[in-house]
């Protein structure tokens, strides 16, 4: 794969500046789905204040909005399992003591389940034609998907990710990715966590020691690239 076609952008990030290009960087949203946003789904099954993830919509969408602009790959993932829950081992069934487990029924359809209601990317965020809507059943994104062949056949390299919850499903996300070799950028202002503390925790692990696991940045500093 050659990069000559086009220049090299850069975004003021930590621990140092992120190199881009256009054409091999995807944005992706983790699980900007209702179930984790909105009272009634898995999020709120668990314990958790709901609202607290609701301050990570705007800043995504106006992410969504710059990354559309610039005619970037767009991939928006949801954490999902299949009606008949093949796809969810009995140790994530299971664990704890949530009011409704995964698969139960619920205000917005079945819990976690592909293609329930609550199972929708919140409204602000939709999808548009040209995007990949990725169904993961794991944490990470590239578990028991197709994620990989898809970034490798469009020759995407980097990855700018925003999306909900930051210590959960997009650090692991960032570290699958990380570990097959792609630069990963996330931006803080566009991820949220029931746990403030554990959001600040993750945006301080990913850029320690020189960017171990890659690097953070401002919203603003992305929509000036
Ligand atoms: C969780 C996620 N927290 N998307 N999922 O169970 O982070």
């Amino acid at each position: 794969m050659t990069h000559d076609a086009a220049p090299e952008l850069r975004i003021a990030a930590s621990p140092g500046p992120f190199g881009y290009r256009r054409d091999d960087t995807a944005l992706m949203l983790i699980d900007m789905q209702r179930d984790f946003l909105e009272p009634g789904g898995f999020g709120e099954s668990l314990g958790n204040d709901v609202s607290l993830l609701a301050r990570a919509v705007e800043p995504a969408a106006r992410l969504l909005g710059w990354a559309r602009a610039q005619g970037m790959l767009v991939v928006h993932t949801r954490e999902s399992h299949l009606p008949n829950l093949s796809d969810c081992p009995p140790a994530k069934l299971l664990r704890g003591e949530p009011s409704r487990r995964i698969g139960d029924p619920g205000p917005m359809g079945r819990i976690l389940i592909r293609g329930e209601p609550g199972n929708a990317i919140v409204e602000a965020l939709a999808p548009v034609d040209g995007e990949i809507q990725l169904d993961k059943p794991g944490k990470g994104a590239f578990h028991a998907t197709q994620l990989e062949q898809q970034l490798v056949q469009r020759n995407i390299r980097r990855l700018i990710l925003g999306g909900v919850t930051t210590e959960v499903c997009v650090q692991t996300t960032m570290r699958e990715a990380n570990d097959r070799g792609y630069d990963c950028l996330l931006v803080e202002e566009a991820t949220a966590s029931y746990f403030p503390a554990f959001k600040r925790a993750t945006l301080d692990m990913i850029v320690a020691q020189g960017g171990i696991v890659g690097w953070v940045a401002k919203l603003e500093d992305v929509l000036r690239a």
